[in-house]
């Protein structure tokens, strides 16, 4: 070892005798590099991102530390938290290849979604006011101010008409067909409603034109009355509810809302994602099933959605769920026909449960108007539409569609959605209807 270091100060020697400039350049360096770190050490601070990007990492772990803590403590007092399935591939997309699946070939997997910071017990704090009697009066008051647009077109123009007239002669019965056919009601509806209402002033000889108004509200109420829908029986389990209809009409929001709803009436839910062709639209849903707590099952994006139905069932019937709910698409980015895609679903849901779908409900936008009158008609005649949701009401001039839906389709008019909140979807109740269309703000409640 010696005699390497006495050779390195050897050849040092050798090389500064031979040339004493680099002396000079050696020394002059050193002091430079000598000064420059004094300079740092003694009068700059250390820069402060170092420690930002220190902490951060730090952080994040102590979040999520304190996020598992919190939940391993208190998992018996939590609402009940989201669940995920995600589906296997265990069916090829090809048709027709699910009703050949055997059991054996599928496989649940299960994992926790993070709870979400809007939990149900704010939700419920957040929608419930004080005292049942101001519940009652307060969900009246927003289905009135939701129906307002629909009123104003039907009532308003109607008051107008009917003011202004000493006596009913065919004038105004012309204006009175023109005032419900712009407010949606439909032309077969309005010549049925004229003629009902004719007849009932008829035998009562009345001749005041504001008697029309009158016999105008108990005509609507009667028509929807018979489309007034028993409520969800939801006497089997699991009670497999498929939720079908055009894009974009509400499925999704309104499978939120109906979720949220059961949950608080103490069923256990679970929500399947049936539509497979839109990323978005799983994640959508698996947000609302987060909001609610309720479990949640996603097939992968682009599977074959009766494959994912299929295996909703069998994972509800699993885990003793009270009510599944089937959330379907609205449109094909295939060249499969929606109508058989969605007939295929039934048929897979009641392959593995006799008697599944137990219901099918049709969602329709109100703000569609009479064109949800089409779209009800093509579904029926596809698959049985058990019952019809309609959406939207609120914010809408249209809403008089809801008495031709009564009148033409027979099929049952389950909820209405007055709202984007998680309380806006409400059973259907005729007579709460036609009193909250009606009443000008003079009237008392009865
Ligand atoms: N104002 C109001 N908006 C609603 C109501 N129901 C749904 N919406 C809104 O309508 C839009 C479409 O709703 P979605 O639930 O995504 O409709 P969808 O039928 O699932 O649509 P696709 O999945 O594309 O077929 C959303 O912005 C909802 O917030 C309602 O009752 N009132
Ligand atoms: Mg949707």
């Amino acid at each position: 070892m010696e005699s390497f270091f006495e050779n390195i100060v050897f050849s040092l020697r050798e090389v500064f005798s031979t040339s004493p400039e680099l002396v000079i350049i050696v020394g002059a360096g050193g002091v430079t590099a000598f000064v420059l770190s004094m300079y740092f050490l003694v009068f700059r601070k250390k820069p402060e991102k170092a420690e930002e990007v220190v902490m951060q990492p730090e952080e994040k772990d102590s979040h999520i530390l304190s996020e598992h803590k919190e939940e391993d403590v208190s998992s018996d007092t939590l609402q009940p938290k989201a669940q995920m399935y995600s589906v296997d591939e265990f069916l090829d997309e090809r048709e027709g290849e699910v009703e050949e699946v055997g059991e054996e070939d599928i496989e649940i997997k299960q994992e926790e979604i993070p709870r979400e910071e809007l939990r149900l017990e704010e939700i419920k704090e957040e929608i419930e006011p004080q005292g049942a009697e101001e519940t009652k009066q307060g969900l009246f008051e927003r289905l009135r101010a939701g129906l307002s647009r629909t009123q104003a077109g039907l009532l308003g123009r109607l008051d107008e008409i009917l003011s202004l007239r000493k006596e009913i002669d065919s004038d105004l019965w012309d204006e009175f067909e023109e005032t419900l056919v712009m407010a949606d009601l439909g032309v077969g509806t309005t010549m049925k409603l004229r003629e009902a209402i004719e007849s009932r002033l008829a035998k009562k000889s009345l001749r005041d034109p504001l008697a029309i108004k009158m016999a105008l509200k108990e005509e609507i109420f009667s028509m929807l009355k018979k489309a007034e829908g028993r409520a969800l029986s939801l006497d089997v389990k699991p009670f497999v509810i498929m939720v079908v209809g055009v894009n974009g009409v509400g499925k999704t929001t309104t499978i939120g809302k109906l979720a949220f709803k059961l949950t608080k009436e103490g069923k256990k839910v679970m929500i399947a994602a049936a539509d497979t062709f839109r990323a978005a639209a799983i994640e959508q849903l698996e947000v609302w099933a987060k909001r609610v707590g309720s479990d949640f099952l996603k097939g992968q994006s682009g599977v074959d959605p009766s494959a994912v139905a299929f295996d909703a069932v069998k994972a509800s019937l699993a885990r003793g769920t009270d009510v599944l709910i089937i959330d379907t698409a609205g449109r094909l980015h295939t060249k499969t026909n929606l109508m058989e895609e969605l007939k295929k679903i039934r048929r897979v849901v009641g392959r593995e449960l006799e008697g599944a779908p137990h219901e099918i409900l049709l969602v329709l936008d109100a703000t569609t108007g009479q064109n949800a009158i089409q779209q009800a008609k093509m579904f029926k005649e596809a698959i049985d539409v058990t019952g019809i949701v309609l959406t939207k009401l609120d914010g809408t001039a249209k809403g008089g569609v809801i008495v031709a839906i009564a009148d033409e389709l027979n099929i049952p008019v389950k909820f209405i959605g007055i709202g984007e909140r998680l309380e806006d979807l409400r059973e259907f109740r005729a007579e709460e209807f036609v009193e909250a269309l009606f009443l000008t703000g003079k009237e008392t409640l009865h």
